[in-house]
């Protein structure tokens, strides 16, 4: 699986899409790194921004994937705030949406309907968007997630 993840990362890499990793801290964000193979190269997709000399408008495409900690109703409402906030950004206008929910190991945590409907996805329609349940301690979904992405890059 982690084979895979990495083929699927490096063909990202190799188009120059630009994809950034968000979301609130202990939602699960390293540890899906970690399964991606790319724990070494965190800090830089973490950080969200663009250092001046390479801005945005570099990369053909860029995706936004949002780890959202599906145990964590308390603060679905300030992950939803933010969301909304990225996507009004102005370097994010084309930016395709992923939204990993993850932590679905976990018994009674949020479904993948139940986000869609916090977060309000259907009411997004500037932006391409998918959300994936996942579990990133076993990496189950996160193929699926990725593969999303890819299908996106051909009819982009
Ligand atoms: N049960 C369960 N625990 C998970 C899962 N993914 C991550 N965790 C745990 O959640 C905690 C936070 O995971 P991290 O990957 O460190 O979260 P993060 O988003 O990088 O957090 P910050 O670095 O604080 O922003 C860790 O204890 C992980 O082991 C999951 O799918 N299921
Ligand atoms: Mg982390």
């Amino acid at each position: 699986m982690g084979i895979l993840f990495t083929r699927i990362w490096r063909l990202f890499n190799h188009q120059e899409h630009k994809v950034i990793i968000v979301g609130l801290d202990n939602a699960g964000k390293t540890t899906i790194l970690y399964q991606l193979g790319y724990l070494d190269t965190y800090s830089v997709l973490s950080e969200g921004h663009e250092d001046a000399g390479s801005p945005m408008s570099r990369w053909y495409s860029v995706f936004v994937i949002v780890v959202v900690d599906s145990t964590d109703r308390e603060r679905i409402s300030v992950t939803k705030e933010e969301l909304y906030k990225m996507l009004a950004h102005e370097d994010l206008k084309k930016a395709g949406l992923l939204i990993f929910a993850n932590k679905q190991d976990v018994k009674d945590c949020m479904t993948v309907a139940e986000i869609s409907q916090f977060l309000k996805l259907t009411s997004v329609k500037d932006h391409q968007w998918h959300i994936q349940a996942c579990c990133a301690l076993t990496g189950e979904g996160l193929c699926q997630g990725l593969e999303w992405m890819m299908s996106r890059l051909k009819i982009r």
